[in-house]
């Protein structure tokens, strides 16, 4: 077995195996993990990018588009997709592969998809353990994709420096729905698939909206893109430098360490509950005699 030390030179100069291997090995829980992540120092503060919003916004047409700036310039990129588990989604999974599939021999980019949410018992999330684990590699920029359903918007933003939420003309009435949450988390809006129609009216609804709630040291941008014809990705690469160089970034990082805090803690004392176990000993449990809920949950 290689030396901690070792691996992290390694991954500190890029080497992609070394990478790839370490972020099994956290998200497997294979030897030597848990030595692997009380190893890990965040020196390089790799700045994390979470891209967030609707199914079909068009959140890796964007990213894709980012990525392609961002190596044009030289910078290396890594890229997690997170695709929840369900069946639902494997078309999606398999189209962000094939969307992003132009950068898979690009040697400025890491693209990996992984997956979450491990409804009964399967796998559990891992994803800020390989943030961190990608955050000791040489990466100038980590960028997050997921899809807000919920939760997840939440999640992102205690995970992610900066937090862009990605929206589409026709999305009206669900920013009217998760208005206050969504304003809460967005550092930058984007509202991709601008060439459609109403767009215009959009913007300026949002823009509104956005001037309506408290200010925050950082006014949240209202960008128009579309990330088809990879129109208006500049300004989105200028928009989330300078939220990068904001009063309101500096404040986020105790936030997001919060976050990641509360729940490591949460897993780590959730970890001897199995959802599948779990429901063999209701179904036992209610057959025996009077079932009460707070009673069984006691017992745990
Ligand atoms: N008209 C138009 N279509 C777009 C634009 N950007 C993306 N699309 C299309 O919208 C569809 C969804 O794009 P994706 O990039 O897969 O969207 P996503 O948000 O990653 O989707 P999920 O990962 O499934 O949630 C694709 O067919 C894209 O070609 C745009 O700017 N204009
Ligand atoms: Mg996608």
């Amino acid at each position: 077995v290689e030396a901690i030390s070792e691996t992290l030179l390694k991954m500190s100069r890029g080497d992609v195996k070394t990478i790839a291997r370490s972020i099994t090995i956290v998200e497997n829980e294979l030897d030597g993990f848990k030595e692997l992540l009380f190893s890990l120092y965040d020196t390089r503060r790799t700045p994390v990018i979470g891209f967030t919003g609707p199914p079909g916004a068009g959140k890796s047409t964007l990213i894709n588009a980012l990525i392609r700036e961002y190596s044009g310039a030289g910078k290396k990129v890594a890229v997690i997709a997170i695709d929840p588990t369900s069946p639902f989604n494997y078309g999606t999974l398999l189209g962000d592969r094939l969307r992003m599939s132009e950068h898979f021999n690009d040697p400025n980019v890491f693209i990996r998809s992984i997956a979450t949410r491990g409804s009964l018992g399967g796998l559990t999330e891992k994803t800020i353990e390989i943030v961190d684990v990608l955050k000791a590699a040489n990466f100038d920029v980590l960028i997050i994709e997921t899809v807000g359903v919920g939760q997840t918007e939440v999640e992102i933003a205690g995970l992610a420096d900066t937090t862009v939420v990605i929206l589409v003309p026709e999305a009206g009435d669900e920013v009217q729905m998760m208005k206050s949450g969504i304003m809460e988390i967005a550092d930058i809006f984007v509202v991709n698939k601008s060439d459609r129609d109403g767009a215009g009216a959009f913007l300026n609804n949002l823009q509104k909206l956005v001037h309506s709630f408290p200010e925050k040291g950082w006014i949240t941008p209202v960008l128009a893109t579309a990330a088809i014809t990879r129109t208006g990705i500049q300004e989105v690469i200028e928009q989330i430098e300078a939220h990068g160089h904001s009063a309101s970034f500096n404040k986020k990082k105790s936030f997001v360490l919060l976050e990641k805090a509360y729940r490591l803690i949460q897993k780590k004392r959730m970890q001897d509950i199995n959802k599948v176990k779990l429901h063999d000993e209701i179904e036992k449990a209610i057959l025996a005699s009077e079932f009460n809920i707070y009673r069984f949950a006691d017992c745990y």
